[in-house]
């Protein structure tokens, strides 16, 4: 019933369309004008509409930015996101500042050399020291950009993690699962040959690096200590996302991604500034099915001591999977 509502006010629409358009035709025939035609008045008026979409359009723009600033994600809580930062930041300042110059004087102009009759356009062919002012300045401006990006991707993609906890994180659909790889900090192997019953990892309990594997659903990590995350996917591709720490890689089945990072805020802390209901969540960043939007897990980052009471509290693979 709704659908041939909607249909039925489209085709009138249309039709009240239509009419207009052949009443004008009507009208410009009996008075002898051309309807058409833009006058000066019309030029005008529109001139005067460009020159309050300036305060309206900036002003709008001004409350967005100051109501929704609360919507934004807090300061990293890694030592690499804090550079990520910085780098928004400056770019999202020149952004700025090129924004507000140029749009109300892109509409200034649209009022100030509105049509009028009799008026004509200055005509000049070709200015070498604009030329020169719009490409040199540019270019500079977007190579210090690009420079500045490419070194701190450079910095975050290749820190040193030769002693990181390393913990394989597995994504499938719709949850995520984490691997610690135990005192001999060495995943042992796996295969999705593997996954059966309490198996869920497909851990091949025949290598030996994987009886200390520990299998958990929430991720505890100590304070200013770096970590590896190898990422896995059984199914589909999933991006895991960490926002608080500026971290995101694509889970890909059949292909192993990584990203090492330093957690630099414990838990606690992020509490105490965001409020009591906050928590770092691992994310979905890639509509990857139905319940992808549910695909979630928890981190907790604590100090060494905590983290070291809650890791020596979790079971080896060796006794979840092979005692029975
Ligand atoms: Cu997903």
């Amino acid at each position: 019933m709704t659908n041939i509502l909607i249909a039925l006010v489209v085709i009138l629409t249309i039709a009240a369309l239509v009419q207009l358009v052949r009443v004008n035709e009507l009208l410009s025939e009996i008075t002898d004008k051309d309807t058409n035609a833009v006058t000066d008045d019309d030029n005008k008026k529109n001139g005067i509409l460009f020159l309050l979409t300036i305060p309206l359009f900036m002003g709008f723009v001004v409350w967005q930015m100051v109501t929704w600033d609360h919507l934004l994600l807090p300061p990293a809580s890694s030592i690499h996101g804090a550079e990520i930062d910085s780098l928004m930041k400056v770019s999202m300042t020149l952004i700025l500042v090129v924004f507000f110059i140029l749009t109300p004087m892109l509409f200034f102009f649209a009022y100030k050399y509105r049509g009028k009759k009799g008026n004509t356009a200055y005509f000049f062919s070709h200015n070498n020291k604009l030329e020169i002012i719009w490409t040199v300045v540019p270019t500079i401006i977007l190579t210090v950009l690009i420079v500045y990006g490419l070194k701190t991707w450079d910095r975050a993609m290749n820190t040193n993690f030769s002693d990181a906890t390393v913990i394989e994180i597995y994504s499938k659909q719709f949850d995520w699962t984490a691997r610690y790889s135990g005192l001999d900090k060495v995943l042992g192997k796996s295969n999705y040959r593997l996954v059966k019953g309490k198996n869920v990892l497909g851990v091949d309990m025949l290598d030996k690096n994987s009886s200390d594997d520990m299998v958990v659903k929430e991720v505890h990590l100590p304070v200013n200590k770096p970590v590896l995350l190898m990422f896995r996917s059984r199914d589909v591709i999933h991006s895991a996302f960490l926002p608080h720490f500026r971290v995101q890689m694509n889970c890909v089945p059949g292909l192993s991604t990584q990203f090492a990072f330093t957690p630099t805020k414990t838990t606690a802390q992020m509490k105490e500034s965001e409020g009591d209901d906050f928590e770092y969540v691992l994310l979905c960043n890639k509509i990857c099915g139905s319940a992808h939007f549910n695909m979630q897990m928890k981190f907790i980052i604590e100090s060494e001591e905590d983290y070291n009471k809650w890791i020596s509290s979790q079971k080896t693979l060796q006794n979840t999977l092979t005692l029975k």
